[in-house]
């Protein structure tokens, strides 16, 4: 049954003109599939990490990097999701962040400031997927001197087929064949970088390193001391971490395995539901992956041809829907694995402790909301500098601010400000005047009808609530 269905997937990706290295790997996680892998790593079988460098000391005790180490460094960007969560039908790179520039914007920006300032060629390359090859190269198109000789803007990720949870057979859904698809996460690096051919031209146009990060970090700015750090250590693969704080209840956290000391990453999709509590506990795991990661690209190169092209990451296995939209279509297992879970995968991984502001996601409208405020700044280089020490805690209610589009229109002229606040908890339907300060601790509650914040309201934690205009 499992070995037809795996032939027809396999014919389907053929069809479809997925690159053979890709179909490769694929078969390697439909086989794990069908053994009954389910990706967990139990809580007993690893044990804390609690020590690790950190890049402030290694700074302390060092002296101006070399910039060698990033004139021999290339820029990834992952930009193959599509923002769903947040209700986006483009990749997240494209919404504007500041001023009307977008991520896309500042990141090119970093690159090109970062260029200047050191000399350095520093290609940036990203990681598109079908879903966002097309606008995001329509955008770069602004930019013609961001161009590197003989390094292409972007590779496109591979995908492979849904299958049915109940036989493994890929699954049909003529009521919209694209929905038969999926991303193989973002693990699926390696295999587009090899498939595509870049890494080989990256290594031919004398480039030994990458630094890669997630297009929606705009903290991952290019980082000679990071660069000069890595490549000093000689090691295939590095992970920058940061300290959890209560607030990080998504991402994957650090650990030893017990059986190799090999450090591992686990990812909330990969924890028991017995072991949700140990993968909470931010004192016993104490760093999480920003999934800013260092690579270097010969020692990559030379392990994917000594493997088949097959890394072997831990599997993610992700149960779903065909149509995530339809409760009643057919339930799905997609295929997936984490780029970071390569940490595991080199001998003499290293890990590095950075400070927080490497590490600055979007990924729902609250952190976007906090971001076009004033408790950021945005420096000529790209970068943004937080002004607030503690920044405060936004809790924008789903229904009204989730989806962008929504978001939006509640906040036409923009964040109000939030320097002075200490949290802001939206509970309402309530729409933003131009220039709103928020001060303190400020609840909006819920409300039977859109309301308003008038202009030029000053709202703090014992204010009361705003005055509404009477929209
Ligand atoms: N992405 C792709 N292709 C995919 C899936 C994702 O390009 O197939 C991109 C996506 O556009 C985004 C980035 O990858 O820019 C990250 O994707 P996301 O789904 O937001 O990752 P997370 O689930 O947040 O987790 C990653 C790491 C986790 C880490 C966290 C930090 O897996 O270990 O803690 O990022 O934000």
């Amino acid at each position: 049954m499992t070995t037809q269905g795996l032939e027809r997937a396999q014919q389907k990706m053929r069809d479809a003109g997925v690159a053979e290295n890709a179909i490769t790997v694929f078969t390697h996680y439909y086989g794990k599939l069908a053994e009954g892998a389910t990706g967990i790593v139990p809580e007993s079988s690893i044990r804390p990490v609690t020590e690790l460098p950190a890049l402030a000391d290694l700074l302390a005790a060092d002296r101006t990097p070399d910039t060698e180490a990033l004139d021999r460094t290339v820029i990834i960007k992952l930009n193959g999701g599509l923002g769903t969560s947040m209700g986006m039908t483009k990749a997240k790179s494209l919404v504007p962040v500041r001023s009307g520039r977008t991520f896309l914007d500042l990141i090119v920006a970093q690159v090109m400031a970062t260029r200047a300032e050191h000399g350095v060629r520093l290609p940036l390359i990203l990681m598109d997927s079908f879903a966002t090859s097309a606008d995001t190269m329509a955008e770069l198109a602004a930019s013609p001197a961001l161009r590197t000789p003989g390094v292409p803007l972007e590779f496109i990720q591979n995908q492979e087929p849904k299958l049915l949870v109940d036989d493994l057979a890929p699954v049909e859904w003529p009521a919209d064949p694209t929905l038969e698809w999926c991303p193989p996460g973002h693990g699926d690096l390696y295999t587009a970088l090899q498939g595509s051919g870049v890494l080989a031209q990256l290594l031919a146009a004398g480039y030994r390193y990458a630094s890669v990060s997630n297009a929606d970090n705009l903290g991952a700015a290019p980082s000679a001391e990071l660069a000069a750090w890595f490549a000093s250590t000689g090691a295939p693969f590095a992970m920058e971490v940061c300290e959890r704080t209560r607030a990080d209840r998504k991402g994957g956290h650090l650990a030893v395995r017990e059986e190799d000391g090999r450090l591992v990453l686990r990812e909330k999709a990969q924890t028991a539901e017995e072991d949700e509590e140990a993968f909470g506990d931010i004192e016993r795991h104490r760093f999480f992956n920003t999934n800013n990661l260092w690579l270097d690209l010969q020692q990559l190169s030379d392990t994917l041809a000594e493997r088949d092209g097959v890394l072997g990451l831990p599997l993610i296995r992700n149960r779903k829907r065909v149509d995530p939209t339809d409760r009643t279509s057919p339930e799905v297992y997609q295929i997936e694995t984490a780029m970071g879970a390569a940490i595991e995968v080199f001998e003499g991984s290293q890990a590095i402790v950075v400070p927080r502001d490497r590490f600055l996601p979007v990924k729902t409208t609250n952190d976007l909301l906090l971001l076009r405020s004033d408790v950021y700044r945005v420096q000529e280089d790209g970068t943004l500098v937080r002004v607030d020490p503690t920044p405060p805690l936004v809790q924008l209610a789903p229904g009204p601010y989730q989806l962008i589009a929504d978001f939006e229109q509640r906040f036409p002229h923009g964040a109000p400000s939030l320097r002075e606040a200490g949290s802001l908890t939206v509970e309402g339907d309530w729409t933003f005047g131009h220039q709103v300060t928020i001060r303190g601790d400020v609840v909006l509650p819920p409300t039977d009808r859109p309301r308003t914040v008038p202009a030029g309201s000053v709202l703090d934690g014992h204010s009361g609530l705003p005055s509404d205009d009477g929209e």
